[in-house]
């Protein structure tokens, strides 16, 4: 590790977004993350993380997990990420994250870490036979924010929570060492914010690790597997309302309508009112062509790059390199601060 000062954050502010290479990125993925991210990079210093320590907190086959880890990379620069002028990177090619981490792991209560309704959701009813790592997850998020001093997150409603903890842990450091070296990590939303749902059962949401594939539409799918997936998506026997009120009660519809709202950069509002009436079968063949000629491109543009896995891999250096070169001095100010001998 180096020592040294700590480089200043941007004036515009530094953004930290993480995702997990845990499967197929999906559409959930790109409207609820990525295409706010590709926004974003106007506006901020950007670092876009590629979370493998997360992703093993839940098993994961390790071939899959090296695959996802390029796969997502790609999808990412596919979608529009810039990995030059941001920093691109993969979370375990910068050691300090799980440096930090074992420092909150300290700072943090069990009665905070209690509280986290996602340790609930996914250690589920066999809370015994979840992963320590799953547990302390929430401090490996707030270590990969502060560790960059990140000033803003970009968060969905999932991860509120947990940028809520990375906040208590940034004060209670400070104040337990009578330091300001982190600051409080604001959340940023920008865009609909929305939340895509499972194909299958709108009341869960669309998600990588889901068993069925044909719950979710992956930015890999073709247009042949976009059609065969919108076609048998769930849905009711009514035709679509001429309201949204009309919606209650019909989740799997606001589901499709939402998607469709979002893919055409349209409100919900707008959206219910052009297919008021609309039977499914009319509603779903337009949903199809949207989705096809939105991420047509981007998946044409995913595969070319994973053609070519050791330019994604020398991207991918280059990210953690600068990552590292912020982390590392921030790090080194931590470890000074606790009392840790130098080396
Ligand atoms: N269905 C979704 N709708 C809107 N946003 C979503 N995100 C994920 N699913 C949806 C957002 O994508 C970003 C990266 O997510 P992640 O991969 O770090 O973790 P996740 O939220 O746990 O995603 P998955 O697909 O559900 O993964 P698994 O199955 O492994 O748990 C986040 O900003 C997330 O909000």
């Amino acid at each position: 590790m180096t020592s040294g000062s700590t480089p200043p954050v941007a004036t515009k502010g530094r953004i930290l977004s993480g995702i997990q290479p845990t499967g197929n990125l999906h559409l959930g993925n790109y409207l609820g993350a990525i295409r706010n991210w590709v926004a974003l990079q106007n506006d901020f210093e950007c670092l876009f993380c590629i979370v493998d320590l997360h992703a093993i907190t839940v098993w994961q086959e390790p071939a899959a997990l090296t695959h996802a880890t390029r796969e997502v990379a790609a999808g990412m620069i596919a979608a529009g990420i810039d990995p030059v002028a941001n920093a691109l990177f993969v979370q375990s090619h910068v050691p300090a994250h799980a440096q930090l981490a074992w420092v909150f792991n300290c700072v943090a209560r069990l009665g905070w870490l209690n509280r986290m309704t996602q340790f609930k959701d996914k250690a589920g009813k066999d809370r015994e036979k979840a992963s320590a790592g799953l547990y302390v997850y929430p401090n490996l998020m707030a270590a990969d924010i502060l560790v960059y001093k990140a000033t803003h997150v970009p968060v969905g409603e999932d991860q509120k929570q947990h940028l809520e903890l990375a906040r208590d842990i940034a004060q209670k450091f400070n104040s337990d060492y009578g330091v300001e070296v982190f600051p409080q990590p604001e959340p940023v939303i920008r865009g609909p914010g929305m939340r895509v749902m499972s194909l299958r059962d709108g009341s869960k949401k669309m998600s990588k690790s889901d068993p069925s594939d044909f719950s979710r539409i992956n930015m890999t799918d073709d247009a042949d597997a976009i059609a065969g997936k919108v076609r048998k998506a769930t849905t009711d026997p009514h035709p679509l309302p001429d309201s949204v009120a009309g919606l209650e009660g019909r989740a799997e519809a606001a589901n499709l309508l939402n998607i469709y709202a979002a893919l055409t950069d349209q409100t919900l509002e707008q959206v219910v009112t052009e297919q008021a009436g609309q039977q499914f079968s009319g509603f779903k063949a337009k949903l199809t062509d949207t989705a096809v000629a939105v991420l047509g491109p981007i998946n044409a543009e995913m595969k070319r790059l994973m053609n070519d896995p050791a330019e994604i891999d020398k991207v991918l250096a280059r990210g953690a390199a600068k990552a590292n070169a912020i982390a590392e001095p921030v790090l080194a100010e931590v470890y000074r601060t606790v009392g840790f001998l130098s080396r």
